[in-house]
């Protein structure tokens, strides 16, 4: 029987590549995010492209009523959801604490942190139940150092890192696998969404080196995803070559 993934912020960059790569790869796929024509085009897209089921879920997960209801009206067939990929996230502004926004962190701890512990909440009763089941937490390299005004997001993705290894803890005694992701640099929409809608500032965050692609990281995903049933990845860091430590780079100006 095919297993059915969820993956949240699946309408662009790694959600996106990962759900095309979970499809291709014979799983059914729950798509979620708040852009409900990106995940109608993607679930047609999908369907046409491969011979799999999709099923999308249009709310916003940092209100925790919409996620409750969303999960709770699926219907019968998508409810044993196997795998859940706990991606939607984002850093907003890049500054230092006393010049920070306070509407900014709250976006990022509702989003980072809170949406992704009550998804997690919900879901993992079932797989309690079920005595299986995979969550895989995409963290970051800023879940593992501090960079200059990074604070808050950094923050958030300590605490992925944090939450990680506490869910682990709490589901040992199941047979659910937790597993954390931590990218480096990854050319998505990341830093169109961290700088506002600024591509000229977006684009410059990518110039003079080659970045990791979110499809590097769907590629990592199903190979955390399909280890054996004996084997638990805990946490992978994925950088591009050209990026070691968050803030060094060997870029190329010409
Ligand atoms: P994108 O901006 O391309 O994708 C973010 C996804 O999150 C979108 O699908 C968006 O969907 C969803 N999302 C954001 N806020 C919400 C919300 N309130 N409710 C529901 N969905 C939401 O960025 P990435 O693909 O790069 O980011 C994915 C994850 O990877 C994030 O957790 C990010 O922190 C992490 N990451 C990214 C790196 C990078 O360099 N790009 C590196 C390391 C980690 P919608 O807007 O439709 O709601
Ligand atoms: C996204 C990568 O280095 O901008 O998590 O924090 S970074």
């Amino acid at each position: 029987m095919r297993k059915i993934a969820l993956i949240t912020g699946a309408t662009s960059g790694i959600g996106e590549a990962t759900a095309f790569m979970l499809a291709e790869n014979n799983y059914k796929v729950i798509l979620t995010g708040r852009r409900q024509d990106r995940l109608n085009a993607l679930k047609n897209k999908m369907e046409k492209e491969y011979s799999t089921q999709v099923y999308t879920l249009h709310f916003d997960i940092r209100n925790p009523e919409e996620t409750e209801n969303a999960i709770k009206n699926l219907p019968e067939e998508w409810q044993n959801i196997g795998i859940l990929i706990n991606n939607a996230g984002l850093a907003a502004g890049l500054s230092t604490i006393n010049e920070g926004d306070p509407a900014d962190w709250d976006q990022m701890i509702d989003t980072n942190i809170k949406g992704l512990l009550q998804i997690t909440r919900i879901i993992s009763k079932k797989m309690i139940q079920r005595g299986e089941g995979h969550i895989v937490n995409i963290s970051s390299i800023a879940g593992k150092e501090t960079y200059p005004l990074g604070n808050v997001y950094c923050a958030t993705k300590h605490a992925v890192q944090a939450l990680t290894k506490g869910m682990r803890l709490d589901f040992l005694p199941y047979g659910i696998k937790v597993s954390s992701v931590c990218p480096g640099a990854v050319h998505t929409e990341f830093s169109l969404v961290r700088f506002k809608g600024d591509k000229h500032r977006a684009d410059k965050v990518y110039e003079g080196f080659t970045p990791l692609y979110a499809n590097d990281i769907a590629e990592t995903i199903l190979f955390v995803i399909t280890r054996p049933k004996h084997v638990n990845i805990d946490d992978i860091l994925i950088m591009p070559t050209a990026q070691a430590f968050s803030r060094d780079f060997n870029k190329k100006t010409s």
